[in-house]
């Protein structure tokens, strides 16, 4: 068969007929589908994307045959780096580039056969899309959940851009490996972590990898412990966060981080310049090479003493870059004897270390090193406690006094979103000498990204540049103002666009509330594990936020979510062109068309692990659907016959109708497929007695309607050539009729010590030891108090059971 031109026959009429048009007042229960949409490179699709397209569709076709109104759109994320990268290097415009590429994907993406409705598609770098992320910017800043301030931030000076957290790879920028540096801006903050709680709290709720959960879970941080005040000797305090206030009386020094502002007030004369000078070394580290555990603990002596609440000891206050000011206080006690950092810091700087008594976390101190240094001091009156009893003491007794308290810090910090680069969206504010800064009125919106703009790096924004566009008038005073020059980040835009599919058209708001509220949350997500805990987490934030402001009804986006595994290369390397390992879809959809892909990658893998290459394997699956166009063939030339049943083919096909649509929805694509190929091999044998044509047909339909989601240009000819109506995608799906898998039943007798004590039911081909434990089960009173010395079962006959 030539599985090209059938593939072109059935894509053409699908669309001529808009068989896959979203129908917004059917009736069916809506069933949102989404994959994770493509950033729009300009290489064609690759295996990977062949993956996640074609059997997110598969899913999409099932759930679309057995009753659902399915939803499944499709779009491209459109700004960001790569098209600018690249245009940095050949002059193409980002813009040209990015709708060239746009272009060459929709096309790809068709040749799949996916049922995408095109009509929601969406990118993101047009102003009728980024006008709405702007929107969405100015609404979390009315809310407060947007603010400006200077930070240090970590500076890649390759890419002439400032990273978030999670752009950072062990020191290094995520994209081109360079090491990342520390420098500060003034830029723009989403408060993500107000939703901080909530943001745990959801994940009970919803349907996710646990793996994932997990990973959002860890990111989030919470850590339960406490604050205590130490006062400082000559004036003033400070406030230590600790998750082990039970050992408090072993703290041996306290550190405040370099840039903590106290350190300057409290530092002596005599340390002024040692501290100085360690201020501007610690200045040059990121914040991951500070949390490294390889890194070498530096600090300086400030001079100053602190008081222990609860010994009246003094203690020294070192300042040290192992204690970061943006986590808890910034500000430590210091307990050497069961903190491995401290233990480090003290020993270098010859530190006393004492160790409480009692005070033994099992879940850390077990696993360090030094959990016998130290000299032994006792805790008074909370001696004996064991270790969460004395944190609760301790923290209690504080708190009586007005010196602490319980308390909880989380991880998570807010999400940085300026961007000092070209290709993303404007940040809509402007600022103004008299009026500060001030948001951009909404219905100025969008504030147009400049086509005609020099973007060659070189540390200040590209927009900086462009006069025209830096100058304007403040919306307030009408005097002049300047617009903020930088972008949002590209995971802005990508953290409300399934809110946007929807109702992609609406030119008068974002989205419209009761279409939404209708449409999502999301049924199934399905994308790549990368995203664990960005874009996914940012979505979740998005969402709970534009819930507490009213605009959505719904405060969790995606309720089931999948990942999909990666395809290696045949050698089970990743595939990399230097390795010469890259499989490409486009010779392999030309030689054996598209269902055959689309079939092995079903066939071949464990959708969520994913694994090596195998050219036999789709050989294979191409045999396999020759051999299901002959058996079509040959029922279809059937004549006459009465409906006959005939049992054990009924059985195999209920058996597969059982299986299949348990395992389609669950995303076990290649259990799936492989009883529908058992369900091949039984037909086969049917065919070859003379078969009754009503029932082979019938037969071989359900057979189409099975294979329908994972093979579906394949299926629909199948379909047409047994004589079944347009479209085979508007029938419903086989259910499984129970009755046909009861095999036939014998009735067998129990004798006990040679008399017949019972009888009973069972199948026909039930196994002697399914048989004895069936009457083990049931019949157990039978020998009641008695032991068995002999069990022996007659298949089909008897079971004999001799006792004393
Ligand atoms: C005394 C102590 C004794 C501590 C001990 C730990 C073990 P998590 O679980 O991550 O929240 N800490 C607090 N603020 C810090 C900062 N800004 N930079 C670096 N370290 C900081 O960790 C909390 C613990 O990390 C706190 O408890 C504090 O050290 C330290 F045997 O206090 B602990
Ligand atoms: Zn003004």
């Amino acid at each position: 068969m030539n599985f090209t031109d059938i593939e072109k026959k059935w894509q053409k009429k699908w669309a001529e007929t808009g068989l896959y048009k979203f129908d917004k007042n059917s009736l069916k229960p809506k069933h949102y589908v989404l994959e994770m949409f493509s950033y729009p490179s300009g290489a064609n699709l690759h295996v990977g994307h062949w993956y996640n397209y074609s059997l997110s569709d598969t899913y999409a076709r099932f759930m679309r045959m057995t009753g659902h109104n399915v939803f499944h759109p499709m779009g491209f994320d459109a700004f960001g780096l790569p098209a600018e990268n690249y245009a940095i290097k050949t002059g193409i415009h980002p813009s040209d580039s990015t709708l060239k590429n746009i272009e060459t994907m929709e096309k790809q993406l068709q040749a799949i056969g996916a049922t995408f409705d095109w009509d929601y598609e969406l990118v993101t770098c047009l102003p009728e899309y980024y006008k709405w992320t702007q929107w969405c910017f100015l609404q979390l800043y009315k809310h407060g959940l947007a603010y400006r301030k200077a930070a240090p931030v970590n500076w890649c000076p390759s890419c002439q851009t400032v990273l978030a957290n999670e752009q950072v790879e062990g020191g290094e920028c995520e994209r081109c490996g360079t090491a990342v540096t520390r420098k500060h801006l003034t830029q723009w903050f989403f408060k993500i972590t107000d939703y901080a709680e909530q943001l745990l709290e959801g994940l009970d709720r919803i349907d996710w990898p646990e793996k994932t959960k997990l990973m959002q879970k860890n990111w989030i941080g919470k850590s339960r412990g406490g604050e205590v005040k130490f006062d400082i000797v000559g004036g003033g305090d400070f406030t230590v966060f600790t998750t082990r206030a039970d050992t408090l009386c072993g703290c041996t020094y306290v550190v405040i981080s370099p840039e903590h502002p106290l350190v300057d007030k409290i530092t002596t004369s005599v340390q002024a310049p040692a501290v100085k000078e360690y201020q501007e070394y610690a200045a040059k580290a990121t914040e991951i090479d500070r949390l490294s555990t390889t890194r070498e603990k530096t600090g300086v002596f400030t001079g100053a003493y602190a008081v222990n609440p609860i010994n009246g000891r003094q203690v020294p206050i070192w300042t040290a870059d192992y204690v970061l000011a943006s986590y808890g206080t910034g500000c430590v006690m210091a307990v050497p004897a069961h903190d491995e950092r401290d233990f480090a810091f003290a020993e270098k700087y010859n530190l006393p270390i004492e160790r409480v008594i009692d005070a033994k976390d099992k879940d850390t101190d077990d696993k360090l090193p030094f959990t016998e240094h130290g000299i032994l001091v006792n805790s008074g009156k909370y001696d004996g406690l064991t270790t969460e009893e004395g944190k609760k003491a301790i923290l209690e007794d504080l708190g009586k006094e007005g010196r602490g308290g319980f308390k909880i810090n989380y991880r998570l910090r807010d999400w940085l979103v300026s961007r000092q680069r070209y290709w993303g969206a404007p940040i809509p504010m402007v600022y103004c000498d008299k009026c500060g800064e001030v948001p951009v009125p909404e219905d100025q919106l969008p504030v147009e990204l400049p086509y005609d703009v020099n973007f060659t790096p070189d540390g200040t924004s590209p927009l900086a540049k462009k006069e025209d566009f830096v100058n304007t008038t403040c919306p307030i005073c009408g005097g002049k103002a300047k617009r903020d020059v930088d972008t949002m980040d590209t995971f802005v835009c990508s953290s409300w666009y399934y809110l946007r599919y929807p109702d992609n058209k609406n030119s008068e708001e974002a989205w419209n509330k009761k279409i939404v509220d209708e449409m999502l949350p999301v049924d199934k997500y399905i994308g790549g594990a990368e995203h664990a805990v960005m874009h996914l987490l940012y979505a979740r934030f998005f969402t709970k936020a534009f819930h507490d402001m009213g605009y959505i009804g719904f405060d969790e986006p995606f309720m089931s979510l999948v990942h999909q595994g990666t395809i290696l290369g045949p050698d089970g390397e990743k595939m990399s062109k230097s390795r010469g390992n890259v499989i490409s879809p486009d010779d392999l959809i030309k030689k054996y068309g598209s269902d055959t892909l689309r079939m092995y990658l079903a066939f071949g893998f464990n959708y969520v692990e994913g694994g090596p290459w195998n050219d036999d394997g789709i050989k294979a699956i191409n045999r396999f659907l020759e051999r299901v166009e002959r058996l079509v063939g040959a029922v279809a030339k059937l004549e006459g016959g009465s409906g006959k049943v005939d049992a054990d083919l009924n059985y195999q096909l209920h058996y597969a109708i059982k299986n299949v649509t348990h395992d389609y929805p669950i995303f076990s694509f290649n259990t799936a497929v492989a009883r529908i190929m058992e369900l091949v091999n039984a037909f086969y044998k049917y065919i070859d007695a003379q078969p009754d044509s009503v029932f082979a047909k019938d037969a071989a339909q359900k057979l189409c309607l099975l294979l329908a989601p994972v093979a579906p240009h394949f299926s629909e000819e199948m379909w047409e050539r047994l004589g079944g109506g347009y479209s085979i995608f508007n029938q419903d799906y086989p259910v499984c009729d129970e009755s046909a898998l009861v095999r036939s039943t014998v009735n067998m007798a129990i004798q006990v010590n040679g008399k017949v004590r019972a009888k009973f039911d069972i199948s026909s081909d039930a196994s002697k030891e399914e048989t004895e434990a069936f009457v083990r089960s049931r019949f157990a009173n039978l020998w009641e108090g008695k032991e068995i010395v002999k069990f022996i079962v007659v298949p089909g006959r008897i079971v004999n059971i001799v006792v004393k």
